[in-house]
């Protein structure tokens, strides 16, 4: 089928790619555009701005005579318009770049500009969102340019064979070749991100409709004491805001509730099932927790205290009643994560291990775990707190094992005593001759702390000023007046816990189940 093209198909043939080249550039118009909009989280989709703009700017004659011929298929119907339109006015301009460049070109433009106009003039809409439109029109030029150039190069070859470098049937095939290919992942992209940010979008609306119940049984009111009037130092409760957040997820799921079930299965004598709508009608209780992670360096951040909201996993584990010799629930998220937990902590009538649905008054963040996750007072993070969960496995140590355990680090994860000084910061600078205020915070959630003591340049240890706690799950802070000589200071802290045990000095990493070592900051006095 290489033979010679007639005069014809050199005519004919041409206006028609050039017409399939508009469309395929409209087609990565909208892939580079709706993946940009992925990556806003959603936003700023021309598809969706466009389609609103239209829907709001059409008369209400034209919105009834949609409604009346369409019914509730009227934005199927409205969507497929915007389509055949689309495609014609890209068509018409892949032939007009053919004939009179760069009049399509301007003509993607001119509709990127419309757009444009579309996606900013969305109420909400913040400053990013134009960026997927500008950068799909850039694709859609680039695209234009770049097929239209073979196309001619193709025609050439047709025309005048022996003045061509390559056959015309090579050109044909390598113009063929990249139309479809870059129409094909255009297509694949565009639809994936699509379907990608209205799941995100439709996460985040069901969040916002969420009110959640109040607490059956509320904890006790946080005491006034709990929070030291010191600058600098972590505030008792962590606003969700500057919670630390750690997981394996490249993207965080979006989980629906009305699509989150949670299966509580293995060993156990009945398999019990719980919808978000039946989990939201039990009793909630409120806890203030302590919540870190073992990767956690001494003096580091990564630890939060909330108020959770949540119903006892010990309630849920007894309907489900486990068997012979489990010992381990083995958690599981939606993406795959798991953690193993001990059967007895969860059991356990003094634990309050929590499936919870709220963090400091609202619904969990998407990030830290939104519609469900699990909190357990005194255990990692990697071991207990899993986010979108949506499976507990009864089991035994012996035959499962929880994410990170088969990557180095510890089957058991309790969270060890340490202690944290916020203020002042390492390297910083203090008047010297002046009381300044060192703070900071000391935590075995579960255990508790009942003592924090200080030393400064190896002198002897000072006992600090605790603040006072909602419970032994919580971290307290801690404050100690020192006024300093000038010159430069090291100053070391280290905490004794409810149970008489002292911060060990001995300095241990963070794998295989927790840093340990006594945090010490560097300041000079002046
Ligand atoms: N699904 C899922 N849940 C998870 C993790 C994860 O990677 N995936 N990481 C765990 C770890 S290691 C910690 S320390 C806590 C952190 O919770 P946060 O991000 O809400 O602070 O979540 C736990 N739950
Ligand atoms: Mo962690």
């Amino acid at each position: 089928m290489s033979s010679q093209p007639t005069t014809a198909s050199t005519t004919r043939h041409p206006t028609l790619s050039a017409a399939g080249v508009g469309l395929v550039s409209a087609a990565a118009f909208l892939g580079i555009a709706e993946f940009g909009a992925l990556l806003l989280g959603g936003a700023g989709s021309p598809l969706v701005a466009v389609g609103s703009a239209v829907i709001d700017l059409a008369p209400a004659g034209a919105k009834d005579l949609m409604v009346a011929l369409f019914g509730t298929g009227d934005k199927v119907a409205l969507f497929a318009l915007m389509t055949v339109i689309v495609a014609a006015v890209s068509a018409g301009a892949g032939v007009l770049e053919r004939a009179r460049p760069p009049f399509g070109a301007l003509v993607f433009a001119a509709g990127g500009v419309l757009a444009l106009l579309a996606v900013t003039t969305r109420s909400g809409s913040g400053t990013l969102d134009g960026a997927p439109t500008v950068v799909g029109v850039a694709a859609a030029i680039i695209v234009l340019r770049l097929l239209l150039q073979r196309l001619r190069r193709w025609e050439a070859a047709a025309q005048v064979p022996s003045a061509a470098p390559r056959p015309a049937s090579t050109e044909r095939r390598a113009f063929l070749v990249w139309g479809v290919a870059t129409a094909a992942v255009a297509v694949v992209v565009g639809g994936a991100s699509r379907l990608g940010s209205s799941a995100m979008q439709a996460a985040a609306a069901a969040r916002r409709a969420i009110r959640l119940p109040a607490a059956a049984t509320a904890a006790p009111a946080v005491p006034a004491g709990a929070s030291l009037d010191v600058d600098g130092i972590s505030p008792y409760i962590t606003p969700n805001a500057d919670f630390y957040r750690i997981d394996t997820a490249l993207r965080v799921p979006n989980v629906d509730p009305a699509d989150w079930s949670l299966r509580i299965h293995g060993a156990v004598e009945r398999e019990v099932t719980l919808t978000w709508d039946e989990l939201l009608a039990l009793p909630l209780e409120e806890h203030v927790a302590t919540l870190s992670c073992v990767s956690n360096e001494v003096g580091g951040d990564l630890i939060g205290t909330a108020r959770w909201l949540g119903y006892p996993i010990r309630e849920l584990l007894a309907r489900a009643r486990p068997t012979g010799d489990a010992d381990m629930v083995l958690s599981r998220s939606i993406d795959g994560f798991s953690a193993g937990t001990p059967l007895d902590v969860l059991q356990d009538d003094g634990t309050a291990a929590l499936l919870a649905v709220g963090m400091n008054g609202e619904p969990l963040p998407t990030e830290h775990g939104f519609p469900v996750r699990m909190v357990v007072p005194g255990l990692y993070g990697y071991v207990s707190a899993t986010k979108w969960v949506t499976e507990l496995e009864v089991t035994r140590f012996a035959d499962a094992q929880g994410y990170w355990t088969p990557r180095g680090w510890s089957e058991r994860g309790p969270v060890k005593l340490e202690s944290r000084i916020d203020t002042p910061r390492a390297g910083s600078t203090v008047t010297a001759g002046k009381a300044v205020a060192i703070a900071g915070v000391a935590w075995q959630p579960h255990t508790g702390v009942k003592g924090v003591q200080v030393r400064v340049d190896g002198g002897d240890w000072q006992q600090a000023t605790l603040a006072d706690s909602a419970s032994a799950d919580t971290w307290r802070q801690w404050v100690l007046r020192w006024t300093p000589d000038s010159g430069s200071h090291r100053i070391e802290v280290r905490a004794t816990s409810a149970d008489g045990e002292v911060q060990t000095s001995v300095e241990r990493p963070p794998a295989p189940n927790g840093a340990t070592g006594w945090h010490t900051v560097e300041v000079s006095a002046r």
